[in-house]
Parts: C-alpha cells; sequence; structure tokens
C-alpha cells in the first residue's frame, strides 16, 4: 500500500487499482432502495451519496448497502463517510477534495479500500495525484443542476486534454445524459458516473438498461 518514490526515496501512498473490469457505467444513487433497483440489472460499479441522513439510520444504510454490494459482486464507493466504509469493509470511498485533509488516507490505503477522488481544476488534479487514487472524477463536464458548482462546466476537449496528461482511470461526471455517451467516451473517459440520468428517469431500470449497453 505504500511505494518507495524512487527520486527522494520517501514512502508514499498508494491506492489499489479497481481490477481488470471496467468501472463503466457508474450511477450515483443516496439510497439502498435504489441500489436493489439497480444492482440486478447488472450495475458493477455504483457510489452510495447520502447528505440527508446522520446517526444510526446513516449507519444503517452505508451497512445494508455493502452487503447488498457483496452479495452483487458490485463496487461500492461510499461517499464522504470513510469511517463508515473502514467499518463494514466497503469496497471503496469517494472523497470530494473539502473531505481529504480529514480521512486518514494511510488506513483507507492500508486496509485495502480503493479511492476516487472528485477533481473539477488542474489545482484540484494536482491534489488527487499527491494520494495516487484508484481513478479521479473529472467535473462538471457539463452544466447541471444537481449540486451547486463553483466551477464551470470543463468541456469535452478539457477532458480530452486530461486523458492525454493522466493515466489514472478517469470518470467523467456532471450533466451528462445518454446522448453524450459516445463522446464522452470518445473524449478517454473509462467510466461516466451520472445522477438524475438516473434517478429522474421516467422509468430508471430502462435506462439503466441503456446505459449499460453503451459500455458492453
Ligand atoms: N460532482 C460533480 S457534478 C455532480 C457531482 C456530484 C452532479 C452530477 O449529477 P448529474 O445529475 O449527473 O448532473
Ligand atoms: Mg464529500
Amino acid at each position: 500500500w505504500m511505494t518507495s518514490d524512487a527520486e527522494s526515496g520517501r514512502n508514499r501512498l498508494r491506492f489499489p487499482d479497481c481490477g481488470p473490469r471496467q468501472l463503466g457505467f457508474y450511477p450515483i444513487v443516496d439510497r439502498v432502495a435504489w441500489m436493489k433497483r439497480l444492482l440486478p440489472l447488472g450495475v458493477s460499479t455504483i457510489q452510495l451519496r447520502i447528505k440527508d441522513l446522520t446517526g444510526a439510520a446513516l449507519e444503517n444504510e452505508i451497512h445494508r448497502a455493502v452487503e447488498l454490494s457483496k452479495h452483487y459482486n458490485c463496487r461500492l464507493f461510499v461517499n464522504d463517510y470513510w469511517e463508515l466504509a473502514l467499518r463494514f469493509d466497503a469496497y471503496g470511498v469517494h472523497l470530494g477534495q473539502e473531505d481529504l485533509p480529514h480521512a486518514d488516507l494511510a488506513r483507507l490505503c492500508k486496509a485495502g479500500l480503493r479511492l476516487g477522488v472528485s477533481t473539477h481544476c488542474y489545482y484540484e488534479v494536482a491534489r488527487a495525484l499527491a494520494v495516487h487514487p484508484s481513478y479521479m472524477a473529472i467535473g462538471p463536464v457539463f452544466s447541471t443542476q444537481t449540486k451547486v458548482m463553483r466551477f464551470a462546466p470543463q468541456g469535452l476537449a478539457a477532458l480530452a486534454r486530461w486523458r492525454r496528461s493522466l493515466g489514472f482511470p478517469l470518470v467523467a461526471i456532471g450533466g451528462i445524459k445518454l446522448n453524450h455517451v459516445d463522446r464522452v467516451l470518445a473524449a478517454g473517459a473509462d467510466s461516466i458516473a451520472v445522477i438524475t440520468a438516473i434517478t429522474e428517469a421516467e422509468d430508471p431500470e430502462g435506462a439503466a438498461r441503456q446505459w449499460l449497453q453503451c459500455f458492453e
């Protein structure tokens, strides 16, 4: 979980990769109830992003999510709650830049959890590089109503530039709809993370099936 830097001789964190299966279609949901609908369809990467629970309700939700993810052999990234992810042995954790200083990254890494990090600009990519995450999320690619963003949409050209300079798996996020998939993948994303394209779809299961087909 540590690698020795040849030049400086110092040890550095290195989070595990996500295995040979592409991260692919990567829905982000806020409840186990969503996972119960999506995992049976073959979704193999998912993020549980809870912003409205605390205490026992939060713990229970994350615990059940981890159990369900193991049952379906799905890679579950827990957003924010890295200690609960550790306690329940989740596949991985997804952290924003503001979370990084508060998380015990060495402990997470040593325990073998994967780490995804959000990035929105050059400076944040540079910070993410320092922890050698399992993937980097690049966003927002397009404008999104789902989260108040301090950053303007980066667009496909920026995504393609990041692809040329970064060897990490790249997860594109932000305002991405089914009709964008070909262009986002052509720009070099390994995976596409979406919230409303699924959760606000008239037929979320039908939409998820279509997304999964795009990655086959
Ligand atoms: N981080 C960057 S954009 C975003 C997050 C959490 C929201 C993505 O939601 P949507 O509905 O797919 O635009
Ligand atoms: Mg966060």
